[in-house]
C-alpha cells in the first residue's frame, strides 16, 4: 500500500484562524478526520518551530496523523515528525531524502515537467498548484487551472495533491482533472467550523474519488 494514504492534506496559516490558536484549529480538524498536517509558518524562527511543531506531533499522534514539516528537516528528525515538505527553494529531495531515510518528503511543483523531476529525485508525492487563484499567498502567481493539472496528473507516477484557491465547491472539477487528493489552508484553518468543514469535504472528495 503507498504510504500516502491521505485524500486531504492540510497546511498550516495560523495568521488565517481568525484569534483562535493553531493547535485548536488543527485539533478540530483532526476530530473532522484529518489524516496529514503540514506545519509551514515560514516566518517562525527555529525555537518558535519546534515548540509549535512538538505540541502538533503530540496531536497528531492522538488520532494517528501524519505530521509533515515545512522546509525543516532538522525540526522533522528532532520532533519525530513523518516527513518534510520542501520546494524549488530548499534543500535538493535527494539530500532530504540522505537525511530522512524512509520519511516521506512531499514537493511543492508548479509545472508537470518539476513535478516529474521531484518524482524522479524520489520525492513521495507534490502538491500541484496554485489551481485556482489563492489568496493564502499572491506571490504564487497565475494559476495554472485544471488543463495543466490534468496534464501533470496524467503524467505522474507518484500521487498529486492539488493545491491553491480549493474549497467544497470547486473539489468535484479537480477531482475530476484527475488529482489524487486535495491540499488546502483557508478553506479549514479560517472554517467557522473547521471540524464540520473538513468531515464535508473528506466526504466530498471520497465521492469524486476515481475508482482504480
Ligand atoms: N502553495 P489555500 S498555493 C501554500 O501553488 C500554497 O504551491 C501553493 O492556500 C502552491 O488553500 C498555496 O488557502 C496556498 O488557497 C494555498
Amino acid at each position: 500500500m503507498s504510504p500516502i494514504d491521505f485524500p486531504l492534506y492540510l497546511i498550516t496559516d495560523r495568521r488565517q484562524a481568525a484569534g483562535r490558536t493553531l493547535t485548536s484549529v488543527v485539533r478540530a480538524a483532526l476530530e473532522g478526520g484529518i489524516k496529514a498536517v503540514q506545519l509551514r509558518e515560514k516566518d517562525l524562527p527555529g525555537r518558535d518551530l519546534f515548540v509549535l511543531a512538538k505540541e502538533l506531533r503530540g496531536i497528531t499522534r492522538e488520532f494517528g496523523a501524519r505530521l509533515l514539516i515545512n522546509d525543516h528537516a532538522d525540526i522533522a528528525l528532532a520532533v519525530d515528525a513523518d516527513g518534510v515538505h520542501i520546494g524549488a527553494s530548499s534543500l535538493p529531495v535527494r539530500e532530504v531524502r540522505h537525511l530522512l531515510g524512509t520519511r516521506l518528503i512531499g514537493y511543492s511543483a508548479h509545472g508537470a515537467a518539476e513535478a516529474l523531476q521531484a518524482a524522479a529525485d524520489g520525492a513521495d508525492f507534490v502538491t500541484f498548484g496554485p489551481v485556482f487563484f489563492t489568496p493564502s499567498k499572491a506571490a504564487y502567481g497565475t494559476p495554472v487551472g485544471l488543463e495543466k493539472l490534468a496534464e501533470a496528473a496524467g503524467k505522474l507516477k507518484i500521487p498529486l495533491f492539488a493545491l491553491g484557491g480549493i474549497k467544497l465547491e470547486n473539489i468535484p472539477d479537480v477531482m475530476a482533472a484527475g488529482a489524487d487528493g486535495i491540499a488546502m489552508i483557508s478553506a479549514i484553518i479560517a472554517a467557522n467550523d473547521p471540524k464540520t468543514e473538513t468531515t464535508n469535504l473528506l466526504k466530498t472528495i471520497e465521492q469524486h474519488a476515481a475508482k482504480h
